[in-house]
């Protein structure tokens, strides 16, 4: 069998000089020479722990130098990955934890004092480990007293690497199961189209439980050999002063939103980038225009998803950047926009884009039928994205054909959360929609449909005294579903809007109330 192991394909491309710094991080730094001895350790640590290849290891801590550790001991000893956002509830993460049935799990030192470990040992996870963003916690500890691991385990392209969750439109989050070919095959296409050039500096201040974040960011730097300026976390005024010191930055859009409103962001600071990339929700025209008014730059807006990686991208040489345009199929990448049987549009229309490639997932752990749902018979993965393709193959995302927010780059199904609040005293029925919102791009809206008596004020008949206000229904949520996903208005109303069939209107309701945030 070839090997195809991810951590293999980094070892070849290193920079000769061991002490090359990777990640200069907010704590600690960490050059690529130390990189086998160090994630050997965590392997070892991890083997003593009974993890074999194709072993789960669901990870739920802070971003870190020692996070990335831990993923790179993942890959090296074929284990799969299975990051989780820290925001997530213990409900959310118990649900993750039957559902991925890892080995082991590694969580916050802080979570652990609560009570994560009787969490895993009631959901059959055999060890719970801590890990700390300070560089503490049982894992490191332990690994530290232990002779690192050497070898790196065989893998074949279709071993898998990581499993992502994506949250479902039944409200059940899925499972995407990507494989250590669909990793090297995108890294290695992304680091091509996008000139990565010997001394180039990755600015990372995205979280590193998405795609983004832990995949396209840091995959694109490893296998340059790069230099990582690892931030815990986006501020922007931490970026305009480490921005002269990088030559790369990715980001959401929420991301660019915020550079623009900071003060000393202009020209000086970005003249020695050569590349912005936007991705994870639309870039609005008017944001990549001031960007390019202030700095001279066009933002690089790319296209991408859990179960696909990177699908599109504008060019990053010879070709125009378009606002409202993710650019073109990456190479190795085959799309089509479709309609509803899967037959393709002329160009032009308006249609779900479907694709190949060997950057598409595996399927859905444990959901044969939810996989087999999303896939035509000719092979096709169908996105779920609406979107157009002109007559040069250029294609623009236009909107969504599942019911999805994304807020902040964060993806938020509104059934889960209709689900939820349906749940609450003084619920009769609720509706979830997103509304465009400055800063995060689209936020998470409830529409309420309070029992006879749920309103806060007025004409209360006392039926049922419980009040439906924002603040109830964020002491409500508060520990169901992170904080993200919770509605940051609530809007009482009467009743739904609802067409002939019952289905609820939610596009009439987007279209009441779309100047809510301004
Ligand atoms: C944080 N909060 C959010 C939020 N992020 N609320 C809605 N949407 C979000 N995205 C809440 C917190 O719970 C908190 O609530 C308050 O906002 C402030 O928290 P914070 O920690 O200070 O957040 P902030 O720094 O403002 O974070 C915003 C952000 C961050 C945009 C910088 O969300 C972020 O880094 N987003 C990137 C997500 C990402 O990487 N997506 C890629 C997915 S992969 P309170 O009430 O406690 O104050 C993918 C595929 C692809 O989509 O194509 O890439
Ligand atoms: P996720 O499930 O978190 O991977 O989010 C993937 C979704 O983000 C896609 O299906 C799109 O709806 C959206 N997305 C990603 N990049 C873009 C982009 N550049 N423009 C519009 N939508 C995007």
């Amino acid at each position: 069998m070839l090997d195809q192991n991810l951590y293999r394909c980094f070892q070849d491309r290193r920079p000769a000089d061991p002490d090359a710094l990777f990640l200069r991080g907010d704590r600690r730094s960490l050059a690529y020479g130390d990189l086998d001895t160090e994630t050997g350790r965590y392997a070892t640590a991890l083997t003593a722990c009974g993890v074999s290849p194709g072993d789960r290891v669901v990870v739920q801590v802070g971003k870190s130098v020692e996070f990335v550790l831990l993923y790179l001991a993942c890959l090296r000893m074929g284990a799969v990955f299975v990051p989780l956002n820290p925001a997530y509830t213990r409900a959310e993460l118990a649900y993750f934890l039957c559902d991925a049935s890892p080995r082991v799990l590694v969580c916050d030192p802080a979570a652990a004092a609560h009570d994560l470990p009787a969490l895993a040992a009631e959901t059959g996870v055999a060890h719970c480990l801590t890990l700390g963003t300070d560089g503490g916690g049982s894992l490191p500890e332990a690994a530290a007293a232990l002779p690192p691991a050497t070898g790196v385990v065989n893998r074949g392209r279709d071993d898998l690497a990581a499993i992502l969750y994506t949250s479902g439109t039944t409200g059940r989050s899925k499972g995407a199961m990507i494989t250590h070919g669909n990793l090297i095959s995108n890294g290695l296409v992304l680091h091509e189209y996008w000139g990565w050039v010997p001394g180039d500096v990755l600015l990372h201040a995205l979280p590193v439980f998405h795609v983004h974040g832990l995949f396209v960011a840091l995959h694109c730097a490893l296998l340059n050999g790069s230099e990582v300026i690892f931030l815990d976390a986006f501020d922007p005024a931490r970026l305009v002063a480490e921005l002269p010191g990088a030559s790369v930055l990715m980001g959401v859009p929420t991301f660019y939103v915020r550079l623009l409103d900071t003060p000393g962001f202009d020209s000086s600071v970005s003249d020695g980038l050569r590349l912005f990339i936007s991705g994870s929700a639309p870039l609005l025209p008017e944001t990549f225009a001031q960007f390019a008014a202030l700095t001279g730059q066009p933002i690089l807006e790319r296209y991408g998803m859990t179960e696909a990686g990177m699908i599109t991208s504008n060019p990053y040489a010879g070709g125009e950047r378009i606002a409202g345009t993710v650019g073109f199929p990456l190479p190795g990448v085959s799309a089509r926009v479709a309609d509803t049987d899967g037959k393709a549009l002329p160009a032009g229309e308006i249609g779900i884009l479907e694709i190949t490639g060997s950057n598409v997932f595996a399927g859905y752990w444990n959901m044969p039928e939810k996989t087999a749902k999303e896939f035509r018979a000719d092979g096709h993965f169908i996105t779920g994205d609406m979107a157009t393709m002109a007559e040069d193959g250029r294609i623009a995302i236009v909107g969504r054909a599942k019911d999805l927010i994304i807020s902040g780059g964060l993806n938020v199904y509104p059934k889960e959360v209709e689900e939820q609040l349906d749940r609450m005293p003084g619920v009769r029925e609720s509706c979830v929609i997103g509304l465009p919102h400055p800063d995060l791009g689209e936020a998470v809206t409830a529409v309420i449909v309070p029992e006879a008596g749920g309103r806060a004020s007025g004409e209360s008949t006392g039926v049922n005294e419980a009040a439906i206000t924002a603040e109830s229904v964020a002491a409500f949520l508060g520990d169901r579903l992170a904080r993200f996903k919770q509605p940051r208005q609530v809007i009482l109303v009467d009743a739904l809007p609802r067409n002939a069939m019952g289905k609820v209107q939610k596009k009439a309701l987007r279209e009441d109330h779309t100047g809510l945030y301004g």
